[in-house]
């Protein structure tokens, strides 16, 4: 079993590392830096978007920090964390509603977008505000994705609002505080955070040398 993780800490990829430790699975890390890196030949050939984060396991690629998410739950399935039968409409629901419509949203609001009355009703993700009603519903009936128990779908979920908050694109509700604070008690969250900002604390340290 091969598992190759390409990633830099700065970025997406600390979704796929929560993922990963999550499954308890040995991986190689493989640090790509911005830039010339990224965008090279090398890289190209795992991932032609030239963006982190990307997972090679057995020679197979999967990019895309969500399906990396959805893949090694099932792909490791003794880590529990794939859905049982009962689970599995709320969380393939709420992992796709966060990848696709609740990204979309956050992005084109920090950017300053207003979709019209009209473009609301052709866009997949509506409004900013029609997510977060919808988001703050949901986690104001269920302590998680797929109800009172913890899966892979909170791993990709729960990223999106943590660095929604974290970084002021999303309020500081208290239902989101509430959901970011269950998740951040689980050890493969606390050890796959402490990697990445062991990593970042290298690198600024190399840049002031
Ligand atoms: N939809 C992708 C987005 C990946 C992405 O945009 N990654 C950023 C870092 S968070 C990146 O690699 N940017 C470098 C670039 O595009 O040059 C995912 O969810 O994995």
């Amino acid at each position: 079993m091969t598992l190759d993780f390409y990633t830099n800490p700065m970025s997406r990829g600390q979704i796929a590392r929560w993922a990963l430790e999550e499954t308890g699975a040995p991986y190689n890390e493989h640090i790509i830096s911005y830039g010339p890196e990224m965008k090279g030949e090398a890289y190209l050939a795992i991932n032609p978007m030239g963006k982190v984060p990307a997972l090679k396991h057995n020679g197979a690629v999967v990019t895309e920090a969500a399906a990396i998410c959805a893949y090694l739950a099932s792909a490791f399935p003794q880590s529990g964390l794939a859905p049982s039968a009962e689970e599995s409409a709320d969380y393939h629901r709420w992992m796709f509603f966060a990848a696709g419509p609740m990204e979309s949203a956050i992005s084109f609001h920090s950017a300053g977008f207003k979709p019209t009355k009209e473009q609301t009703a052709t866009f997949g993700f509506g409004s900013y505000e029609m997510i977060l009603d919808v988001v703050k519903e949901k986690l104001s009936r269920d302590s998680y994705a797929c109800g009172e128990r913890f899966a892979m779908a909170d791993v990709y979920l729960g990223s999106q609002i943590g660095f929604g908050t974290q970084f002021g694109t999303l309020p500081k509700e208290d239902v989101f505080t509430a959901y970011i604070e269950r998740l951040a008690n689980r050890d493969a969250f606390k050890k796959a955070k402490a990697r990445d900002a062991a990593l970042i604390a290298e690198m600024q340290a190399s840049k002031s040398d």
